[in-house]
C-alpha cells in the first residue's frame, strides 16, 4: 500500500501510541512471560479475559451497527464469526474456554463470571460503550492495539510452553490462533482507518481512541494484579 507523507506521520504517531503504552509492557505480563505467576494468577487472568473475549463480538457488532457503508461491513462482519463461532468452527469465545479448562477453570466458571473483577468488567464494558458512542472509523482505530499483539502472543506461546507445563499444550490453541489472526485484523482495520481516518481531527480522534483502549487493557491487567499476586504490605 504506497502512502502519502500524512499517511505515513500517521501511522507513525499510532505505533507511537502502543511503543509507549501498550501492555506488553504492563509488570503482569512481563511476569507472566518470565515465568514468575503462580498457577492461581494465571487462572485468576484467563478467567478475567473471559469476560474481555465475550465482549470483542458486542463491540464489533456496534461498529457494524454505526457504519452505513455495505463494503465495510461486509469486510467487517468475520469478527464476530471468528469470536462466536459458526456451522463446523467453534470460534474463539470456545478455544478460550478450552484455555480455561487446561489451567483448571471449569467451563462454568468462566461462564458465570464468578471470578470477574470490577475493574476488568468497567474497563471491558468502557470499551463497548467507544464501539457504540464513537464514529464508526474511530472505534475501528481503538482495534489498532492489535498492530502490537503478534510479538506478545509469541513471547507468551512460548512462556507457557517453557515455564507453565502443568497447562497441557491443547489449552494453547487460543494462542496460536491469535499469532495469525491479529496481523490479519490490523491490516485490515490499518487499512479502513488510513482510509476513512483522513482529516486532522479524524485522525487525533483515531491516535486518543487507540491510547484510550491501551488504557483499557492496561487497567484490566492492574486489576488483575492486584487481585491475584498480592504485593508485601
Ligand atoms: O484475543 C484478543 C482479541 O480477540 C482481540 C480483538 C481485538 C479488538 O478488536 O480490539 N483486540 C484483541 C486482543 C486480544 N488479545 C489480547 C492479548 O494480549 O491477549 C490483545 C488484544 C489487543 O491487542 O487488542
Amino acid at each position: 500500500m504506497d502512502l502519502s507523507q500524512d499517511q505515513q506521520n500517521f501511522v507513525q504517531r499510532l505505533k507511537e501510541v502502543g511503543s509507549r503504552s501498550y501492555h506488553d509492557q504492563h509488570p503482569f505480563h512481563r511476569r507472566m512471560n518470565a515465568g514468575q505467576l503462580t498457577p492461581e494468577a494465571i487462572r485468576g487472568w484467563v478467567a478475567n479475559r473471559f469476560y474481555y473475549q465475550t465482549q470483542i463480538p458486542i463491540k464489533d457488532a456496534a461498529i457494524l451497527s454505526n457504519c452505513p457503508l455495505r463494503e465495510v461491513r461486509r469486510g467487517w462482519i468475520y469478527r464476530i464469526t471468528e469470536h462466536d463461532g459458526t456451522q463446523g468452527e467453534e470460534g474463539g469465545i470456545e478455544a478460550w474456554i478450552r484455555l480455561g479448562e487446561a489451567c483448571g477453570v471449569p467451563r462454568e466458571e468462566l461462564l458465570d463470571g464468578r471470578h470477574l473483577v470490577p475493574g476488568v468488567r468497567f474497563a471491558v464494558d468502557a470499551y463497548v460503550n467507544l464501539a457504540r458512542t464513537q464514529p464508526w472509523p474511530i472505534a475501528v482505530a481503538s482495534s489498532l492495539t492489535e498492530l502490537f499483539a503478534p510479538d506478545l502472543m509469541a513471547k507468551r506461546l512460548e512462556a507457557f510452553q517453557t515455564h507453565y507445563s502443568w497447562v497441557p499444550s491443547w489449552g494453547f490453541d487460543y494462542f496460536k490462533r491469535r499469532l495469525t489472526q491479529a496481523r490479519k485484523d490490523s491490516d485490515s482495520a490499518l487499512a479502513l482507518t488510513l482510509r476513512y481516518c483522513s482529516t486532522p481531527e479524524m485522525q487525533q480522534g483515531a491516535v486518543d481512541a487507540l491510547s484510550f483502549k491501551c488504557d483499557i487493557l492496561w487497567v484490566m491487567l492492574d486489576a488483575i494484579d492486584l487481585k491475584y499476586c498480592p504485593q508485601p504490605s
